[in-house]
């Protein structure tokens, strides 16, 4: 918000865009001595289309000037054929104030606002209409670099170059002004996101409380980082006070042995995941490149990405931004992927203009109990998961052998997983027609089939660096995988 004297500039709220229809009003230059048009000419289609459905299109933007609680300006953009058209990639620039607040300096800082916000989200140029004969308009217009592409009957078109804005466009503009989520979903494609949703910062009261009863039964099976930061991983503003907005991004990667292994039961399995480049290593790559494309860094944003190791509740929090919903394998499932989805997330310090809710009620996994009754071990129980029994867990974390919580449940057989499960995914009915990945960074880097148990028995060190060194497996190194193979022998 940017306040100065009596007047705060901010962003006009989606109550208030019914409003514009006024605006659009006040916006008609009518030269002295002449009438004004009756008010109702704001609906004739030409006019309609400056503030009609306002708010729906997402790259709709407007700001207001706010006096005592009246607002006495607006300005506001829009994509749209209407008489300042340029081209179908340069929106629309309106602006009207209330007579009586004219010559104070409101449209300059609107104007400043508006044009630094929308190069923050690099929209490269932005066009208008303006009567010749409204001198005022034409100055502040050509003060901000705004130059004339066409000239009719005693109105032009002007444009805008926003990179070479004139001192403005400051930082300091547009701190608090909204992050456009059509803009932030578009760049999340781009670096390879196959879903992005955004929430505010949530605070999970109920988790935290099924969360304290969860590790009083023991079920985080001396996963030591689980206790630690507890506050932290139920309440992101405890994790990062300024943030303002969570940016949830999933990467699908469904390949050939995440439906299971078929024909080769045999063969020493390994989660599908596990078969790429780590993704921590990828998601976290990804996400920076992500802040790099909607230049936070340039525009004073301050940002944390998360990518599985921070205490964040992650499954949650892409609830609440809308991918999908918790199954009963306690994975998130979304209806595009399935559960063959791995998360990060860009936390921002600035609010979005759109937020995503969570899908409706009627997602979820119904009847079905597929999952808990496929589960070798026992591992998925309405008390959560139990990962003392998780092969995840056993395969995965640390080892077993050495973990006083687990003695229990010492020498569970690891049904022919070498390093994590897929089981509880490859039996559900959401994941059966799930499309294969699609980002390149996600393809296997080899086949579990052209390993057999000798072969991995017989694997040096630095053949293993070598061959799995990237993937998530170098994280339980070749000895654990060969014990377990050797205990399964004998
Ligand atoms: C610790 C951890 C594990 C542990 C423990 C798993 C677990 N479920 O807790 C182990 C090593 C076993 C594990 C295994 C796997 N993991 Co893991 N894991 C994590 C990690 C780091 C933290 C999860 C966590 O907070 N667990 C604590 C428990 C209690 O939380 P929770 O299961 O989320 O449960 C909460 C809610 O479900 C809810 N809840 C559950 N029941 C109920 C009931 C009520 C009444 C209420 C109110 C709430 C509630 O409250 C709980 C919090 O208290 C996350 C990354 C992250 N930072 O979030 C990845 C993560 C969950 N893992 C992931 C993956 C891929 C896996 C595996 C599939 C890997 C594999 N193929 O082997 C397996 C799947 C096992 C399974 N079925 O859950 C992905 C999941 C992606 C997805 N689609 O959901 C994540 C998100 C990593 C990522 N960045 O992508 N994992
Ligand atoms: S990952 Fe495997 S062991 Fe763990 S809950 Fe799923 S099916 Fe059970
Ligand atoms: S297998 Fe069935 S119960 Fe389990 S997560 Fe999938 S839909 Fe839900």
């Amino acid at each position: 918000m940017q306040t100065e004297g009596a007047i705060t500039i901010r962003p006009l709220r989606p109550g208030e865009y019914s409003l514009l229809a006024g605006w659009v009003y006040e916006a008609i230059f009518v030269p002295e001595g002449v009438a004004k048009p009756p008010r109702d000419i704001v609906r004739e289609p030409a006019l309609q289309a400056y503030w009609h459905g306002f708010g729906e299109r997402p790259d709709d933007r407007a700001l207001c000037a706010e006096a005592s609680r009246r607002l006495v300006g607006a300005v506001w953009v829009r994509q749209m054929q209407g008489y300042g058209f340029v081209s179908d990639r340069v929106p629309e620039l309106s602006m009207a104030l209330a007579p009586d607040w004219r010559g104070r300096g409101i449209g300059t800082r609107l104007l400043r606002t508006m044009l630094s916000w929308l190069r923050s989200e690099e929209v490269r140029q932005v066009s208008l209409s303006v009567q010749r004969a409204n001198r005022a308009a034409w100055r502040l217009y050509d003060r901000f670099g705004f130059r004339i592409v066409e000239e009719g009957d005693g109105e032009c078109v002007m444009l805008c170059d926003l990179d070479s804005l004139p001192g403005g466009g400051s930082a300091g503009d547009t701190a608090s002004l909204p992050i456009g989520a059509e803009r932030i979903r578009r760049e999340a494609a781009a670096v390879g996101f196959d879903l992005c949703g955004i929430c505010r910062p949530v605070r999970f009261e109920a988790e935290r409380r099924f969360f304290d009863g969860w590790l009083e039964r023991g079920c985080d099976a001396g996963l030591g980082y689980l206790r630690r930061n507890v506050e932290k991983r139920f309440d992101v503003s405890a994790l990062m006070p300024e943030a303002r907005s969570v940016i949830v991004c999933a990467v699908a990667y469904r390949n050939d042995t995440s439906l299971g292994y078929g024909d080769a039961p045999d063969v020493p399995k390994v989660a599908s995941y596990a078969r790429c480049v780590d993704y921590h290593v990828s998601i976290k790559a990804m996400l920076a490149e992500l802040a790099g494309r909607l230049v936070l860094q340039r525009d004073g944003i301050r940002f944390r990405t998360f990518a599985d190791t921070a205490p964040l509740l992650e499954k949650r929090l892409a609830v609440a931004a809308g991918l999908g919903f918790i199954g009963r394998n306690k994975l998130l499932i979304t209806p595009a992927f399935g559960s063959f989805v791995l998360l990060g997330e860009l936390v921002i310090d600035r609010p979005v203009d759109r937020y995503d809710a969570p899908l409706s009620a009627g997602a979820g996994c119904g009847a079905c109990r597929r999952c808990e009754e496929a589960c070798p071990t026992g591992a998925l129980t309405s008390g959560g998961l139990d990962a003392r029994r998780c092969i995840a867990r056993r395969t995965i974390e640390r080892d077993p052998d050495t973990v006083p919580e687990l003695a229990a449940t010492a020498g569970l057989d690891t049904d022919g997983w070498i390093f994590g499960c897929d089981v509880c995914q490859s039996v559900c009915p959401y994941n059966r027609h799930v499309p294969p990945f699609r980002n390149e960074r996600f393809r296997p880097l080899f086949h579990p089939a052209d390993m057999a148990a000798e072969a991995w028995l017989a694997l040096s060190e630095e053949a293993f660096e070598n061959r799995f060194g990237a993937t998530p497996m170098a994280r339980a190194g070749l000895e654990r995988i060969k014990r377990l193979l050797r205990r399964r022998d004998g």
